[in-house]
């Protein structure tokens, strides 16, 4: 008959890394298919307070502010303390660093497993109270070969990370993840309690028309950026410019450029030296994801996920989006250089 067919093979997202698991073979433990799943607890916990902060007053200042100095709103502690619980009790980390946390957090034997995980509990917190869309952004290494779990485990290039993902929640709770072969987007039926299968292999189109950059620091801009954001606003004749879209929230800014292509970007400037996104993790999980789903990720001059870090909560510029357009971005950075 011509009417929909209801969906009666639901592939929910625990079900398809099984499935990915069985591509990496035996080596694949089940590990970080039980590491996920403490993942998933962690987004559908956040998704709930986050939808009903408002109601029970959860918003708001925790009157306290973080290591970034930044002031801390109540859902920011909450969505750090469910994940590291969460990711403790799985049994499966060694190392964890988040945003909210100054130190690295090395978790005690008894619970001692094999991953580390890097996060940002609930990026783009300055805009709960207005109701844009924020996130969960995460990473996560396996220890390197020979190690016990300590603080070396996670200062390793991002493209050492076995996988990647992040989770928005705004009208939905959309989880993005890759384990390493290719980006899919699982969506959570609340009723079910699991995240769908529903963005099967997400690729970005080579070339977008949308850029993605705080113009209000435009006086702050190097040159690279400033000629390069001027050759798309008014580009030669016979060519459209670019449509901005800027949000303020880095998981709604990438979801976004992942899915309809363009260039987001955070560059460094006169005022903030190194730029102003984390790298550990916001740039690299960004990069690990955007790069799997065969766009590019660079600061300028340098692929992100080459990357060495040296502290927990350094900062880098972040470029990334369609190849063509940061392959653009990269020709001025390039030309400048050359001309000095
Ligand atoms: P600005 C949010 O605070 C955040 O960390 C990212 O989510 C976002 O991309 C960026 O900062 C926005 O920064 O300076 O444009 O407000």
């Amino acid at each position: 008959s011509g009417e929909e067919q209801p969906n009666t093979d639901i592939i929910t997202l625990t079900r398809h890394v099984l499935s990915d698991q069985y591509k990496l073979g035996a080596a694949a433990s089940g590990d970080l298919t039980l590491l996920l799943t403490a993942i998933q607890t962690t987004s559908k916990f956040i998704a709930t307070n986050v939808r009903k902060a408002r109601l029970i007053n959860l918003v708001g200042l925790a009157g306290e502010t973080n290591v970034q100095g930044e002031e801390q709103k109540k859902l920011d502690v909450l969505s750090n303390d469910i994940m590291i619980n969460s990711l403790r009790a799985s049994g499966k980390t060694a190392v964890l660093v988040s945003e909210e946390l100054e130190e690295a957090v090395v978790i005690e034997d008894r619970f001692k497993g094999k991953y580390c995980v890097v996060f940002d509990p609930l990026d783009g917190s300055s805009n709960i109270d207005a109701g844009v869309n924020i996130g969960t952004i995460f990473g996560i290494y396996h220890i390197a070969p020979g190690s016990d779990g300590n603080i070396s485990d996670v200062l390793r290039p991002g493209s050492e990370m076995v996988a990647a993902g992040y989770t928005m929640y705004g009208s939905s709770a959309n989880l993005v993840l890759s384990t390493g072969n290719g980006v899919n987007g699982y969506t959570l039926d609340a009723a079910l309690g699991e995240f769908i299968l529903t963005h099967p292999n997400i690729k970005i189109p080579s070339r977008g028309k949308i850029y993605s950059f705080n113009e209000g620091n435009s006086m702050y801009f190097h040159p690279p950026v400033v000629n390069y954001l001027n050759s798309i606003k008014y580009p030669p004749a016979g060519k459209s410019p670019y449509s901005a879209r800027y949000i303020g929230s880095m998981v709604a800014d990438v979801h976004r450029t992942l899915l309809y292509g363009g260039i987001f970007g955070y560059p460094d400037d006169k005022k903030s030296k190194s730029g102003k996104l984390r790298l550990l993790y916001e740039a690299f999980p960004m990069a690990f994801l955007t790069e799997q789903a065969g766009g590019l990720a660079t600061t300028g001059t340098k692929r992100i996920l080459d990357i060495i870090p040296t502290s927990i909560h350094q900062r880098c510029p972040v470029f990334l989006g369609s190849r063509d357009d940061v392959q653009d971005v990269m020709r001025f950075f390039q030309e400048t250089k050359t001309n000095g």
